[in-house]
């Protein structure tokens, strides 16, 4: 299979077979160790606790808090609703700026409880959240500033500390894509007032559905606990209004079963995205974004940006090309969370231009990683690459021409 070569002619597009019987996914889930799973559901079927803070829920949450060094985890039914609580938890209110560049959930979790989300503009080179644009969209009814890890690498955290002190601004982090990465040798989890995790079944590490929210702040914690339970401080007892954002038992078990395949699962995405890197770093128009590798990462997301000029073909030429392929290549985060709706139709957003996130949304593809991945997968779709590089001409004049006789022009 490593020694996979392909004629462009024979590329799926046109017709041919595609290189792979079955679809490669960006997000494929990464699962542990299925005895050890099924010993832990039958356990928690024995003991019928299926729910409401269960033995399986308080153990992950104290692994979660020593693999972070973190004082409080407390894990919920999604990130988005880790996302949700944890901005009621720091009372923020009016506007919060958030960059664009991210998974629309982002947003989302803001607008859902009554938030306004005012989208900067991200770095090109790094595609985190500029703080220069953070400063340049903040107003009197700035409450707060939501930073996003975006694909596990990490934002600017310290200027993004700077502006939140210097303009009084409640300061937390969009940390989905990061869990069990750090900065400048500090975990993810530590940062800002609090952290947002998700643990959804396309990350890295899932509990099917979850998430949470790690903060070092024991009272911010406390609040996160109360509003995670409708409020209930003990039974009987309501004590602020509060959601159901419990995770369940057979999510935790999941978990703690996830927990023990870590180290394998970042090793098999450090692999994956090495090899990528190697294959791919010297192609015309096409760049890898890198690692820190004097960080701890999961290597999760390897993503690549496509320059048409030079590859010869657009980033969704390429992607046509490479699903035909069944190599399920995914354009996160397009086309920027400022052209989705609500906000693209809503008046508050009128003309608003976000220069680097479209371009990115426009020039961005995310790769397969993670376990599903066979040996010899990652090789065979680099091969492909670097033949679709070197007859991107050929190719591009063939789909025009395939186009047109679909089209019967
Ligand atoms: N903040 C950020 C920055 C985020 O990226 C996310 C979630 C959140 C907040 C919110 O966290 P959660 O509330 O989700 O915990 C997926 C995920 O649904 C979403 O969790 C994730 N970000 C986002 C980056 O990716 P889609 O729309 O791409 O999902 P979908 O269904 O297209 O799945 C992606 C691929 O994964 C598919 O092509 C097939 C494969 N897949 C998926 C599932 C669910 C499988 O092979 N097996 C599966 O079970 O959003």
């Amino acid at each position: 299979m490593g020694q996979y070569q392909q004629e462009w002619k024979n590329l799926a597009i046109f017709g041919a077979e595609p290189a792979f019987a079955n679809p490669l996914y960006v997000g494929r889930p990464n699962i542990g160790n299925k005895q050890s799973l099924f010993a832990r559901i039958e356990d928690m079927l024995s003991r019928r606790w299926l729910s409401n803070g269960g033995p399986f829920v308080q153990e992950l949450e104290h692994r979660i808090e020593q693999l972070l060094g973190v004082q409080h985890c407390i894990v919920t039914c999604n990130g988005t609703m880790a996302l949700q609580i944890a901005a009621r938890v720091l009372g923020l209110e009016g506007e919060v700026i958030v960059p664009s560049f991210t998974f629309v959930a982002t947003a989302h979790a803001l607008e859902w409880i009554g938030l306004t989300p005012v989208f900067c503009d991200v770095d090109p080179l790094t595609h985190q959240i500029n703080p220069d644009e953070v400063e340049r969209v903040l107003s009197p009814r700035t409450s707060g500033i939501v930073g996003v890890h975006l694909w596990g690498r990490t934002c600017d955290v310290e200027s993004l500390e700077q502006i939140a002190k210097h303009h009084s601004l409640e300061l937390m982090f969009d940390a989905a894509h990061a869990f069990n990465c750090s900065r400048n040798g500090q975990m993810i989890g530590n940062f800002g007032k609090l952290e947002v995790l998700s643990f959804h079944a396309t990350k890295f590490f899932n509990t099917f559905e979850g998430g949470a929210i790690v903060t070092n702040d024991a009272a911010i914690a406390e609040k996160a606990r109360l509003m995670r339970d409708f409020g209930f401080l003990a039974t009987d007892t309501v004590v602020s209004v509060g959601t159901n954002g419990k995770m369940t038992e057979v999510a935790a078990a999941m978990g703690l079963t996830g927990l023990e395949s870590l180290n394998h699962i970042v090793e098999t995405n450090r692999h994956n995205y090495k090899e990528y890197r190697n294959a791919l770093v010297n192609l015309p128009g096409i760049s890898i974004l890198p690692f820190d590798e004097a960080e701890q990462n999961n290597f999760h997301y390897v993503i690549i940006e496509i320059e048409e000029e030079v590859f010869g073909l657009s980033r969704d030429q390429l992607l046509q090309i490479l699903n035909a392929e069944k190599v399920m290549v995914r354009r996160y985060f397009y086309p920027g969370c400022h052209r989705c709706e609500p906000y693209c139709s809503s008046s508050k957003y009128k003309g608003l231009l976000m220069p680097v996130t479209e371009s990115l949304s426009d020039r961005v593809l995310a790769l397969p990683n993670g376990t599903a991945l066979v040996h010899g997968d990652v090789e065979k779709i680099c091969n492909i690459i670097k033949m679709i590089s070197k007859n991107s001409q050929q190719i591009k004049q063939n789909l025009i021409k395939t186009k047109a006789q679909v089209s019967g022009v």
